[in-house]
């Protein structure tokens, strides 16, 4: 079966502003060079493992600068996936701290050296903790909506996953609950399309022509756009965004991206040749327009370069989580297993257990 074909583009996007261009040109070269140096931390042993989102940056910064960011239902709710560092960036991350979840430091401020690369968790601005069994997000992501569809305002729910993903029965669950005559819920679903799971290719999975066209059946209005094209990614999250937070009723974006360095560390995570790459893209717009020159964006890269290596040899002394800490953060109070409440030393300071001392 073929691939599925982007529709033809019937105008170019409207220009965005100089200005706008050029913060995400910024937003998203810290993203790359973010990547860069968390793949090559996880092949020095700096690292157990490592998954991003390098060739999503287009999008994801687009999507970063376009959220209402906060905490509680006012703000928008964010369930993202793995590759969405850029989107963080974009709202203000401190891209270091993608550095120490890296090295599992207990400077991480996502899980405190806890989880995976990749996996933010940030509850000051409603981002659900990212999960690594996949899709999960998609049968949350309903509840957050209609909490805010009960609250008012003008806050929505973003989700997002991979096309692969969308095999997965959550993502119909959502399909269903942010649909449902009456009770259409403001939830703007994100499936970013970059043709795989793992090595498994979309194009022999999906018998619909566009994971978008899934949409029309429950009545939600949708789109597959080229997601590598940063002035198209932005300006068709803006009135994606500006449709659910105005209509209060959801919508399917297929955003078509590139998946520059494989799938993770377990596939290599070297440079995949054939791609488009959307740093490319934008830095061909900048230079065409005159607002950056090649001398310039090739200084830029290198100055965020050397911060970057500097940060992570800062990162790489930061201390691990210690051993006493290891039931903090834990979501049950109590010993699943044995029936008894775990005890507490006390409520900052780590709990205790007996067989993890007799363990020692
Ligand atoms: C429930 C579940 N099944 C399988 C996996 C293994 N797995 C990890 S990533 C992945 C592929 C996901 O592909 P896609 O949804 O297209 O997202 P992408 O990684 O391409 O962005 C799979 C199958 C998993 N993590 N969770
Ligand atoms: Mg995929």
């Amino acid at each position: 079966m073929e691939a599925a074909v982007l529709p033809p583009r019937e105008s170019q996007p409207r220009p965005l502003p100089d200005e706008t261009l050029l913060r995400m040109h910024e937003l998203m070269l810290t993203g790359r060079v973010l990547e860069e140096r968390l793949i090559r931390m996880q092949k020095q042993g700096d690292g157990y493992f490592w998954i991003g989102g390098p060739g999503e940056e287009a999008f994801n910064v687009a999507l970063g600068m376009l959220v209402d960011r906060g905490e509680g239902l006012a703000h928008d709710y964010l369930h993202l996936h793995y590759r969405s560092s850029a989107t963080l960036l974009a709202m203000g991350a401190d891209p270091v701290d993608a550095l120490r979840q890296m090295k599992n430091t207990a400077t991480d401020p996502y899980s405190g050296g806890r989880n995976f690369a990749g996996h933010a968790s940030i509850r000051r601005w409603n981002v659900a903790p990212i999960s690594s069994p996949i899709e999960v997000q998609f049968s949350m992501a309903p509840g957050t909506a209609l909490a805010q569809k009960r609250y008012g305002g003008r806050g929505i729910t973003i989700v997002q996953g991979g096309d692969a993903g969308t095999a997965e029965g959550d993502f119909a669950t959502c399909l269903i609950w942010v649909s449902r005559p009456g009770n259409e819920l403001p939830c703007l679903m994100i499936v970013t399309n970059n043709e795989y799971g793992i090595s498994t290719p979309a194009a022999t999975q999906h018998g619909e022509a566009r994971i978008s066209d899934r949409g029309r059946a429950f009545g939600i209005r949708s789109k597959t756009i080229d997601a590598n094209d940063a002035e198209v990614a932005y300006r068709e999250l803006e009135e994606a965004m500006r449709y659910v937070r105005t209509e209060r009723r959801p919508f399917l974006l297929e955003a078509r991206v590139s998946r520059l360095y494989g799938h993770s560390s377990s596939s290599g995570a070297n440079l995949v040749k054939g791609e488009v790459d959307c740093l490319v893209e934008i830095e061909k717009k900048l230079e065409e327009r005159g607002l950056r020159g090649r001398a310039e964006l090739d200084a830029m890269r290198a100055q965020k370069t050397e911060e970057l290596l500097a940060a992570a040899r800062r990162v790489i002394a930061e201390p691990q989580p210690e051993g006493h800490t290891v039931w903090d953060h834990v979501f049950a109070e109590r010993d699943v297993v044995q029936q008894n409440p775990i005890p507490c030393d006390n409520h900052g300071g780590g709990r205790r257990t007996p067989w993890l001392d007799q363990a020692h």
